[in-house]
């Protein structure tokens, strides 16, 4: 298969001898992970039909200007989610991430996500270019702390030294955390194998990690619900629910290795 022809999986999931083998072969991998991961965990999306944006739109939220205009609104909206997402689960698709970190000696895991699923399916190479919502920062003092208080205590909650406190997560106009970004492009700049997954690739600069990785050479795979903008881009792209075919994947990798 030539390196820019596109497969395109719609029904069962075959596997390309390509993925397969650079799966069991490839020395470094880095993996993009969007929303979509963790939509079958029961956390809403941004963007789908579904999506967390239809109730709210993301410049009345997710933005320093929304927080400083009305910091309480804002922590209601993130109390909903924490609240929600306390009572998810790690869904097949995040266990089978977590196992691949496992099977390759330069691996990066690079989420969007906030939800902290991935670390609790046993994830540890990675990083969260969009902060984690059980994070939270004091304006006054600037120290970052864990918070999993689900309900909130107080909206908006306050640090013990009285300062206001935000989530420590990456607002829209807000730069990514430096060494996060630094090592998710070294990681896509050096990978044999690049997965995008469950993102509909729109929010930059995340966005740009795969289209970087295939410039550099990586054979770049995504695995989504719906087409998005790097589908026509992508070596091979995988329609459908990132927990089956992932699940999949990583049993014909077992079935052939044993
Ligand atoms: C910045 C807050 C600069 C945390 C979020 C060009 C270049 C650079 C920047 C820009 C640019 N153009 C515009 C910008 C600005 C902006 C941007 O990209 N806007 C977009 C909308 C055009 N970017 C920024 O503002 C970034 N900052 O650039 O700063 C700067 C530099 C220096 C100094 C000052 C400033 C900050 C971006 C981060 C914003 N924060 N969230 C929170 O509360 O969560 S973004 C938000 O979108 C989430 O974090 C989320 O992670 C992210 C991406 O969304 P996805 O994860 O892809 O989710 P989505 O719902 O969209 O898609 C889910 C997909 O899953 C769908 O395609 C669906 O089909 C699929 N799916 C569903 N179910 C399943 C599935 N797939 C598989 N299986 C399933 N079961």
């Amino acid at each position: 298969m030539s390196r820019d022809s596109l497969v395109l999986h719609q029904n069962r999931p075959s596997f390309s001898d390509r993925l397969i083998k650079l799966l069991l072969q490839a020395r470094s991998m880095a993996i993009l992970t969007g929303a979509g991961i963790s939509a079958e965990s029961g956390v809403p999306t941004f963007r789908g039909p579904d999506g967390l944006w239809k109730t709210y739109r993301p410049e009345d939220l997710a933005t320093p200007e929304a927080f400083a205009h009305d910091p309480r609104l804002v922590w209601e909206w993130y109390d909903w989610r924490r609240q929600l997402i306390a009572r998810c689960q790690p869904n097949p698709g995040h266990y089978v991430l977590a196992e691949w970190e496992r099977r390759f000696k330069d691996f990066l895991l690079i989420t969007q996500n906030v939800d902290g699923l991935h670390r609790r399916a046993g994830s540890s190479r990675m990083v969260e270019l969009h902060g984690n919502i059980w994070k939270v920062r004091c304006l006054r003092e600037g120290a970052v702390m864990e918070n999993y208080e689900a309900p909130l205590k107080e909206i908006p909650p306050h640090c013990p030294c009285g300062g206001l406190l935000r989530p420590e997560v990456v607002w829209f106009g807000e730069p990514l955390p430096v060494e996060a970004l630094r090592q998710a492009y070294a990681a896509a700049e050096r990978a044999e194998l690049f997965f995008s997954i469950g993102t509909s690739a729109v929010v930059q600069p995340a966005a740009s990690l795969p289209l970087v990785a295939k410039q550099c050479g990586a054979y770049v795979v995504e695995i989504n619900r719906d087409p998005t903008p790097i589908t026509p881009m992508v070596n091979e792209s995988f329609q459908g629910a990132a927990g089956p075919i992932l699940e999949e994947l990583s049993q014909t990798l077992r079935r052939i290795s044993s």
